[in-house]
């Protein structure tokens, strides 16, 4: 076993020898999932900093929660966070992120200057400057908002980098114009990784952006569609450039769909079970979580996996 993540109102450490930890995310359609990371080969697991990790000589797995009040500001509780996984990617040997999950509360809150995830962006890039800037694909992420103090990251990493994917219908989130923040989020919208025996497709958190604008402001539904529209212009876009193993949303493993308000799951998962009911063999699992996009005027964020 790789990790374990279930979903709560509140993160936890579970095993303070692996990671196997709870998201703070409530769950809103089920009352507990827990998602499995296993390894065909054995499994080590270690500690690093403030990290619990797993690996595998292919992959690394690693977990981290760090208290807030520990840190005088919250730029500078991100830049520990991405300080610790750089200094632990560089001494396990596992140089190249691959996939980064962030998740904190307040996440639009404004706090002096900018707002909180400007405020994670701002320190994130702090560790990156120290770390080489992402010399190689930079990772697909997720940044969501949580209700619950602390800030929760978990990540996989590789010994050699990914593919980048990037969506012909968004500008890319590290050219974002200033009007975003100070700095431009550090994220690729996707990483395909061939691991030898078949590649895996990393699907960033997607929004109803196009270009680098929001579109359908306070209309959840239309939020969806429109993002929907994004992942399948990036798996095309994908498949006419990399060959993917996945070629449309239907064929992916795994959703996961973060939703501002439950108010509005009704609506949102009508509309996606029926997209998904193609005539296939399989559908991903959907997970309904409820979560804070990092800009007030989306109410809807989703990403995907293909394993
Ligand atoms: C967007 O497309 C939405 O800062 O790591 C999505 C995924 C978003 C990851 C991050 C931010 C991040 O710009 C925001």
């Amino acid at each position: 076993m790789l990790a374990a993540i279930g979903f709560a109102p509140k993160a936890a450490i579970l095993d303070t020898q692996r990671p196997v930890f709870t998201v703070g995310l409530p769950l809103l359609t089920t009352t507990s999932y827990t998602e499995l990371w296993l390894s065909p080969t054995p499994v080590h697991y270690g500690k690093h900093a403030s990290i619990t990790y797993s690996e595998n000589g292919t992959v690394l797995f690693g977990h981290l929660l760090l208290e807030e009040a520990d840190f005088p500001d919250f730029r500078i509780a991100s830049q520990t966070a991405y300080q610790h996984v750089f200094a632990l990617l560089q001494q396990a040997g596992y140089p190249c992120l691959l996939r980064m999950w962030n998740y904190f509360p307040a996440i639009v809150t404004p706090q002096g200057e900018f707002n909180r995830y400007q405020t994670f962006c701002l320190g994130r890039q702090d560790a990156l400057n120290e770390w080489g800037n992402f010399d190689y694909a930079p990772p697909a992420a997720t940044a969501i908002g949580t209700q619950q103090a602390g800030l929760q990251v978990y990540f996989i990493a590789g010994k050699s980098a990914g593919m980048q994917l990037e969506n012909p219908r968004q500008t890319s989130a590290f050219l974002y114009p200033r009007q975003y923040g100070p700095v431009s989020p550090a994220f690729s919208r996707a990483t395909v990784k061939d691991w030898g025996q078949g590649k895996h497709i990393y699907i960033s958190g997607t929004t109803s952006i196009v270009g680098h604008e929001t579109l359908h402001i306070g209309k959840p539904l239309l939020q969806l569609e429109e993002t929907l529209r994004n992942l399948e212009a990036l798996l095309s876009h994908g498949d006419a450039t990399l060959g993917m193993p996945a070629r449309q949303v239907r064929d992916l493993t795994q959703l996961k769909v973060y939703l501002h308000d439950a108010t509005c799951l009704p609506e949102i998962q009508e509309r996606l079970t029926a997209y998904l009911a193609a005539a296939t063999l399989s559908q991903p699992t959907v997970l309904y979580l409820q979560g804070d996009v990092c800009r007030s005027d989306l109410m809807v964020e989703v990403e995907g996996i293909y394993t």
